[in-house]
């Protein structure tokens, strides 16, 4: 559509009038960034509508992506990147006196997230594509994406986004592919031509419309979707208040859900995840039936893979359209389904383990439940065969008991892979939380080490790092990151470890400056940075680490003349809005940062920064500045991680505990590459099944245990007793579930050591260098690469019709 700058600058003027209706002079921003991103989109549309034919005309099986969430953070300079037409924009838009960084500060963040799961959704959403392989997604198309977070005397407070507010230049509204999704009602069952079958009466029907999402590959010239569904009212059902029927309609899709374990319950959930799976069978339904007419082998040329339970439900509503729409047996339609479906398994904390009351479920989705119940007597009728008279078990393992639908066990039986994160992850899912499962079915476990996308994280987020490796090693580590590891040969070059460290520099300022625009603090950038960003949870210990800044604060009261180097500790965190004590901790790092801020001998050698508002856009600016990445979860419980992976890839070291990806990354970096502290899983495990562990003698025997914890609640801190009392008690009374005095000391002394090796430069940057050298194994290229292999038996599909 245009090759060359010239060629731009005039498209991009005409189209800015044409949608402005104003002269280049009146023109802001957002009519810039509006005129571009519709200009992208239509450059793409020739490449996807190809795509899409290669698709539809290939004998390829295909992979549909089913997610809850899929946090895109903003996406039009990746796509400029992917298109391979970065520079020609960005030097035409400089011409005209345009930054292209103003425009992008223009594009809201898609945050239809809420952290990790839904930004690995994302970042497969690339690698797929860049892959060429022939996966979709789908997902829903909330009309508020996860809250903005504004801080207000130290609290969050939650205000609703507004992503959609311009409209969004990227998507495509599909009218004609719209679906009917039924809800309540009720089931008659009837006996024709020797078979029974059943009809859904007086349901009420929910229009769902798709909104599909162009994704580039990396300069390989596919374009595959994410179709987003938005819920819209039907037809209306006689005899109802329209208007009531229209809101409670339209909320389906209004709102994503935080991850709120403590919120139970919720049927617009239910809703929600019955309208994204319904929805997506329908249209993956109809272009198989459109590719290839019979339903038989449906299953060697579609693969459904489902993103933790939350559309699990696409195991009954599979059944359901097979047999009630295409007449097949039961044993016929269970085959197919269990060949179809593939199921990854998220997080072992039991309160997010996903279960649904019956009398919720039931009037909702009366013939989906009839199926439910039907896999359940079928499962525990298999189980009663390998395992007779063994009730315990049985009533352990059922997908429906004490009236509660067991989602992760419908995901288990109904699908043929099931796959943890993280080697670790996988092994506790293994031995422990579904050791039941797995000796039943152990063919069906496997490992898929979760991974991030590169072209994002390092070569988007952090151009002048990709300059630098580029010009050392060649820019084939873009195509094979693998590749990155030909870095391992500059560990020793002083000369190259120099410009590492001017590339760091720059970025830290660079941050510096953002942070004095928008929150008015001076930060030192010379300063360590030491970066904790990622969802606020207790299992996640953000109170371990400002429990130890509160420790160093007291270090330096006891003896002023005590030095450290200067650290500037960096929160990024949004906690969910009904998680009482995430946000008590929220309260508490402004509290002991205000604390500090005050005192001038402290604030020499400590600054902390609660950056507002944590999202994908900012976790890219303060990625690629980190020094030190905290991965300090309490060990077993971080399925993987993804944030550690990043940070890995911008050099940044990471101080961590033996959990998750940690323990993959420490493999790869080697005990020099890396700051291990704390309790392994398996110490941790054996503590909460044979006890031990006492932390009120933690408290009472180390004194500056004591001395910390007892500063939450006894004045030291400005309304101490009231604010941070819960915080006191979960760590004393409540026997710290978390393990947080457990692992003091063993993080205090691992801190020091950080703060040691940093001032040794060379010792330091080398150490940074080989997290950049090793992280290539972390791209999500690679971890799609073995889903496709190992999983769902998918081949790239080139696009030879591409311009
Ligand atoms: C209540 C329902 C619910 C519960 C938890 C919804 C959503 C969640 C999450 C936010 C789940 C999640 O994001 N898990 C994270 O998944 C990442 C990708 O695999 C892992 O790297 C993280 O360790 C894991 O916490």
């Amino acid at each position: 559509m245009f090759s060359d700058r010239d060629e731009f600058k005039l498209a991009f003027l005409k189209r800015l009038e044409m949608m402005s209706g104003k002269g280049f002079q009146e023109t802001n921003p957002n009519d810039h960034f509006m005129a571009l991103g519709h200009m992208v989109r239509e450059h793409i549309s020739m490449d996807w509508i190809n795509s899409n034919e290669q698709y539809r005309i290939s004998k390829n099986k295909q992979v549909y992506y089913l997610s809850i969430e899929f946090l895109l953070g903003k996406v039009l300079v990746q796509n400029l990147l992917n298109l391979g037409i970065y520079d020609v924009v960005k030097e035409g838009l400089s011409d005209l006196g345009i930054p292209l960084e103003e425009l992008e500060e223009m594009e809201p963040d898609a945050g239809l997230g809420n952290g990790g799961l839904g930004r690995l959704a994302a970042c497969f959403m690339d690698s797929l594509a860049s892959l060429q392989l022939p996966g979709h997604g789908c997902g829903i198309r909330y009309r508020h994406g996860l809250f903005e977070q504004k801080i207000v005397d130290g609290y969050q407070v939650e205000l609703p986004e507004h992503w959609l507010k311009n409209g969004h230049v990227w998507e495509v509204r599909k009218n004609d592919l719209a679906v009917e999704i039924p809800f309540w009602g009720r089931v008659e069952s009837h006996f024709r031509d020797g078979r029974l079958t059943f009809s859904h009466l007086d349901a009420e029907y929910v229009t769902a419309i798709p909104y599909d999402v162009p994704v580039a590959g990396y300069k390989n010239g596919t374009v595959n979707t994410l179709r987003l569904w938005s819920a819209e009212a039907s037809p209306y059902p006689a005899g109802r208040d329209i208007l009531k029927y229209k809101r409670e309609t339209e909320a389906i899709t209004e709102f994503l859900y935080p991850d709120d374990a403590h919120d139970e319950g919720k049927i617009l959930r239910l809703k929600q995840q019955y309208f994204l799976v319904s929805a997506s069978l329908s249209a993956i339904i109809k272009q198989y039936i459109d590719r290839k007419g019979v339903i038989n082998d449906f299953a060697d040329h579609v693969c459904i893979h489902i993103n933790d339970t939350h559309p699990v439900l696409a195991i009954p509503e599979l059944m359901r359209i097979l047999i009630d729409r295409f007449s097949l047996s039961w044993e016929e339609a269970w085959d197919i389904t269990s060949k179809t479906i593939c199921y990854t398994n998220h997080t072992t904390l039991s309160e997010a383990l996903e279960k649904w009351p019956v009398h919720l479920f039931k009037p909702l989705l009366p013939r989906i439940f009839m199926i439910v119940e039907e896999i359940n007597e079928r499962f525990c009728k298999e189980l009663w065969e390998a395992y007779p008279g063994d009730w315990e078990r049985i009533e352990r393992m059922a997908i429906i008991s004490h009236s509660q639908i067991k989602m992760a066990h419908l995901a288990i039986a109904g699908s043929f892979s099931v796959n943890g994160v993280a080697h670790l992850h996988t092994e506790i899912l293994k031995e422990r939380e579904m050791n039941d499962f797995h000796q039943f079915y152990p063919f069906k476990f496997n490992n898929k080490t979760n991974g991030i996308t590169h072209r994002r994280w390092l070569l988007k987020a952090n151009p002048e790092l990709s300059s630098l490796i580029s010009n050392a090693i060649g820019d084939q580590w873009i195509h094979h990151p693998d590749e990155l590891e030909r870095l391992s040969g500059f560990l020793n070059d002083g000369a190259f470890l120099q410009q590492l460290d001017m590339i760091k520099q720059k970025r830290k300022e660079q941050f510096a400056k953002r942070i004095w625009e928008k929150q008015q603090i001076a930060i030192d950038p010379t300063s360590i940075f030491d970066v904790h960003i990622k969802r606020l949870h207790a299992y996640k210990r953000q109170l371990l680490n400002i429990l130890h800044i509160m420790h160093l604060y007291n270090r330096i009261q006891d003896d002023r003349s005590f030095k450290f180097y200067p650290r500037t500790f960096i929160f990024g965190a949004k906690a969910s809005p009904g998680y009482y004590y995430a946000k008590k901790i929220i309260k508490l790092i402004h509290t002991v940062a205000d604390k500090i801020s005050r005192d001038p001998v402290a604030r020499e050698c400590i600054q902390i920064i609660f950056t507002e508002n944590y999202r994908v856009s900012l976790a890219e600016e303060i990625i690629p500045a980190a020094d030190i990445s905290e991965q300090i979860s309490t060990a077993s419980k971080e399925a993987s991680g993804t944030g550690n992976m990043k940070l890995m890839m911008n050099g940044a070291v990471t101080v961590g505990t033996m959990d998750g990806a940690n323990v993959e990354i420490y493999e790869k970096v080697g005990t020099n590459g890396i700051f291990i502290f704390g309790l392994t899983a398996e110490e941790v495990l054996r503590y909460q099944q044979q006890g031990g562990y006492h932390s009120a003698e933690y408290y009472h025997h180390h004194e500056e245990i004591k001395r910390v914890v007892d500063q939450l609640v006894d004045g030291f801190l400005p309304d101490g007793a009231e604010e941070f009392l819960p915080i006191f008690d979960s760590l004393v009374d409540g026997n710290d579930q978390y393990f947080v005095l457990r692992d003091f000391a063993s993080y205090a002394a691992i801190q020091e050591k950080a703060g040691e090796v940093y001032q040794k430069r060379d010792e330091w940057l080398s150490m940074s260098l080989k997290n950049i050298a090793y992280s290539g194994y972390f791209s999500s290229d690679r971890t799609i690469g073995q889903y496709a292999e190992e999983i769902w038996g998918i081949h790239p599909v080139p696009n030879f019709l591409a311009k």
